[in-house]
């Protein structure tokens, strides 16, 4: 019977596929905070602005292409039954393969009308500002901007609570709440790794171990830690 491991990622992950997590460099883009960018105000106070914005992101991501430590995640499910939650509005981990993966934050190959929060649409392109949704409405990224609610995760807190038995938290710096908060939901009985360039705070995490190595290289000695549990 397969365990069940459940994988927290964030812009640690895509790092070595070339994409800027937000924190490397000063967390700027065009000289604005990120946190002032994604957000609902800024969408309404300069939509032009926030529109470049996920047009310049989505080109990034379409050019980046999955790398080791994502594959690393598609080997373990042939050896355990593989959840990941992941924080990054990339499809880098699909792409390499894995078969579940639940974005908190949303992907950025959707879209939504902005008068309809349920209805997606497949978004590869550059938007334009006079594009309109079929109700009429402007699309917006089907992204969680800072201020607006995380649908996801009361999902992500049950596989937390209830469905892991083994966690892993790849490059995020658990600065963004409430994804930040999740590992902290973990028993204390399962054990949990933390595969990071630079480990983040997280002192207060039971049964951890720790491996600090970029993602691509880091991925083989987590899966070597990994195997020994079998
Ligand atoms: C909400 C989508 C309420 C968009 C994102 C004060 C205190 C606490 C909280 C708050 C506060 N003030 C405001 C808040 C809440 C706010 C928040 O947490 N703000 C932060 C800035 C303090 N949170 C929110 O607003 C959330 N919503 O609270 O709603 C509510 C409830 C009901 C009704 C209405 C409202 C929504 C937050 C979601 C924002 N959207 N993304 C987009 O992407 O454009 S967040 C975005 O930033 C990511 O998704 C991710 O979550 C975060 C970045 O974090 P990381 O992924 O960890 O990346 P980071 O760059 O920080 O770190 C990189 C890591 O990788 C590092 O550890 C580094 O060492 C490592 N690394 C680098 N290279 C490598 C590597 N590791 C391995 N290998 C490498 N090669």
């Amino acid at each position: 019977m397969k365990k069940n491991l459940l994988v927290l990622t964030g812009a640690g992950i895509s790092a070595e596929s070339g994409l800027q997590t937000f924190r490397d460099g000063d967390g700027l883009w065009e000289r604005h905070r990120i946190e002032d960018v994604a957000t609902p105000e800024a969408w309404k106070r300069d939509p032009q602005m926030v529109m470049n914005f996920y047009n310049m992101r989505r080109r990034a991501c379409n050019e980046a292409k999955p790398n080791g430590a994502h594959f690393g995640l598609v080997e373990l499910e042939a050896y355990f039954n593989v959840r990941i939650i992941t924080q990054n509005i990339d499809t880098l981990h699909e792409r390499a393969g894995s078969s579940q993966v639940l974005h908190l934050h949303g992907s950025i190959d959707k879209m939504r009308s902005e008068y309809d929060d349920d209805t997606l649409y497949e978004f590869d392109h550059d938007l334009r500002m006079e594009e309109r949704a079929p109700d009429g409405g402007r699309f917006r990224p089907h992204v969680v901007w800072f201020g607006e609610a995380v649908p996801n995760i009361y999902v992500a807190s049950e596989w937390v609570q209830r469905w892991a038995e083994i966690i892993v938290l790849i490059g995020s710096s658990l600065a963004v709440y409430p994804a930040a908060g999740l590992l902290s939901y973990a028993a204390d009985n399962i054990p949990k790794f933390v595969l990071d360039k630079k480990i983040p705070p997280v002192s207060a995490v039971r049964r951890l171990s720790r491996i600090e190595m970029p993602a691509g290289m880091g991925i083989e000695e987590l899966k070597r830690q990994l195997l020994q549990l079998l």
